[in-house]
């Protein structure tokens, strides 16, 4: 965004809490912490060279490697000195004509324009479980991983939480602590990665044909370059079926489900998949009843954010791994010597790590503290759930642009393409806005319409029947149950937010500054 807008000679400055560049990829540096897009397509598209001088070397970038190559983007197109980092903002509030933006530190900055880029995943949820202040251990969240890392070599570790984080981090800790606890609240589908080096020959099969990948993503339902089958998969005899199960499963990654056709929309598909890849943990685990608390039966697969991983499942045939089923029998409490179940049950530790998530995509924006016209607080405009227009404005907030905001694709996409996405059509309309001296700010019947469209898109497929799903904000306790990413696919999408910016922009009510001047 700080490129695109200096490229239109516009003054920017970015302020960011911490002490680096990388976002997400700063803050997630527990073991294992890898990223579930392949990293041909997990980075810019917006730089043919930047392209061509990057070399992955894994299928699946690791954490490193993500935030080496954002401090590459950084240096290579000289955007450090539009940051002020280990600058946290307090509040932001619409002055009438300008933004005022306070920070932490007692710095105050004003600006027109005030464009937002916290992510959807960067306000860590910690349960809030009586006693956590007496533990004698160190306890952690993954999304706040100490910068020198956690030894955990012959140390009781306890992981509450089975997300793609968990899934992710458990194989890793497993491997190096004497034991590993798993308190498990939902059995959770999982899909192996397939991780594996990326060789020089496919590193540069993908750089000649950049141009079409990002075509191909650009027609996708979520950012992703793979087409999705055609294959009527209920139509096929059962053992053929089975057979594109497997080969899906053995090339493994989230190209699973675009091998599985109607996966999210039709429940006998979506049962067949389901059942399919619970035989996959039923014959991978060693003993029947862990294997069946791993079972997930709750909700349909792919409904909760569906993990990838290496060797999750396996990790369950390590005598130094147990699992313990929080469902059945909570957390009461962590005392000064672990964690104490609702039977009585002690499982004593001297890690805890807390894979628990994050209050999605609304959190990071009610954390800014934003104020918009007559002093109206962004917590009490959202205080029935995350309202806004195509996920880039909020009714009664002038002038502010949220990339990958609530009601927007972000999360159920390749991040990058949908960040991209917002980065150009933010642009655009700042240009236009700069052009004719506007201020711009959703109308509320946009922002109206665009709430029944993101419901209703929900709707139309099988994601809202996960009930303890973040995509819903059901993982946070008090958190307004409304369906926060827009689920109708990001071509569609980007088709209408190309639309709303050729008609001059209908859902937004454009105020003219020399007249309010
Ligand atoms: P997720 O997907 O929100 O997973 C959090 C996990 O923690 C999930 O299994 C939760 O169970 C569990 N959880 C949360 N609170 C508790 C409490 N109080 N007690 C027990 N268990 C709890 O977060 P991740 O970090 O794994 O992934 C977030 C995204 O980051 C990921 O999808 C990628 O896009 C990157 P639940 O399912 O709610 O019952």
């Amino acid at each position: 965004m700080v490129h695109r807008l200096r490229g239109l000679g516009i003054s920017v400055h970015g302020l960011e809490a911490a002490d680096g560049v990388g976002g997400t990829w700063f803050w997630n540096r527990y073991p294992g912490a890898r990223c579930d897009s392949e990293s041909y397509y997990y980075c810019y598209a917006f730089s043919r060279e930047l392209e061509q001088e990057w070399d992955w070397t894994e299928r699946y970038p690791g954490q490193a490697e993500i935030l080496s190559y954002l401090e590459h983007v950084a240096d290579r197109f000289d955007l450090r000195r539009s940051f002020s980092l280990s600058t946290t903002v307090s509040s932001a509030s619409w002055g009438g004509d300008r933004w005022v933006i306070d920070t932490e530190g007692g710095e105050r900055w004003t600006c027109r324009w005030l464009v937002t880029a916290v992510g959807c995943l960067s306000s860590a949820n910690v349960p809030d479980i009586p006693g956590l202040a007496s533990f004698a251990g160190e306890w952690h969240h993954t999304g706040q991983w100490p910068h020198e890392g956690v030894d955990v070599t012959g140390r009781r570790v306890g992981v509450v939480g089975t997300g793609s984080t968990g899934i992710q981090a458990i194989p890793v800790l497993a491997a190096s602590a004497a034991h590993l606890t798993v308190f498990q609240r939902t059995a959770n589908f999982s899909i192996p990665a397939r991780n594996a080096p990326l060789s020089t020959s496919e590193a540069a099969g993908y750089k000649a044909d950049y141009a079409a990948i990002r075509e191909v993503q650009q027609a996708s339902t979520n950012g992703h370059p793979f087409v999705v089958s055609d294959v009527d998969t209920l139509a096929l005899p059962d053992d053929e079926r089975r057979a594109l199960f497997q080969r899906a499963w053995e090339r493994g990654g989230l190209r699973f489900r675009a091998a599985v056709r109607d996966v999210l929309t039709d429940p006998a598909v979506n049962d067949e998949t389901s059942e399919f890849l619970r035989s996959k943990i039923r014959s991978t685990v060693d003993d029947p009843e862990v294997a069946e608390t791993l079972t997930p039966r709750d909700h349909p697969f792919a409904t909760k954010r569906p993990p990838i991983d290496t060797d999750y499942f396996e990790t369950y045939n390590r005598p130094n791994v147990s699992l313990v089923d929080v469902r059945a029998d909570p957390i009461e409490a962590v005392t000064r010597d672990g964690v104490r179940l609702a039977s009585g049950a002690e499982h004593p530790l001297d890690v805890l790590v807390f894979a628990t998530g994050f209050d999605a995509l609304s959190g990071p924006l009610l954390r800014l503290g934003l104020r918009g016209r007559d002093g109206v607080a962004l917590a009490d405009a959202w205080a029935e759930g995350a309202a806004t227009y195509l996920g880039l404005g909020v009714a009664g907030f002038p002038n502010l642009f949220t990339i990958t905001g609530p009601g927007s694709p972000s999360v159920l996409t390749n991040m990058p393409t949908s960040i991209e996405q917002h980065v150009e059509w933010i642009a655009d309309l700042v240009a236009h806005l700069r052009a004719h001296d506007l201020d711009a700010e959703p109308t509320p019947e946009a922002q109206a319409r665009w709430a029944d469209h993101v419901r209703e898109a929900a709707d139309a497929t099988l994601l809202p029947q996960a009930a303890s799903s973040w995509y819903l904000g059901a993982n946070v306790p008090g958190k307004p149950r409304v369906f926060l990413p827009y689920a109708g696919g990001f071509a569609r999408y980007r088709g209408m937010c190309d639309a709303e910016a050729a008609a001059g922009y209908p859902g937004f009510a454009l105020r003219s500054r020399r007249r309010a001047a």
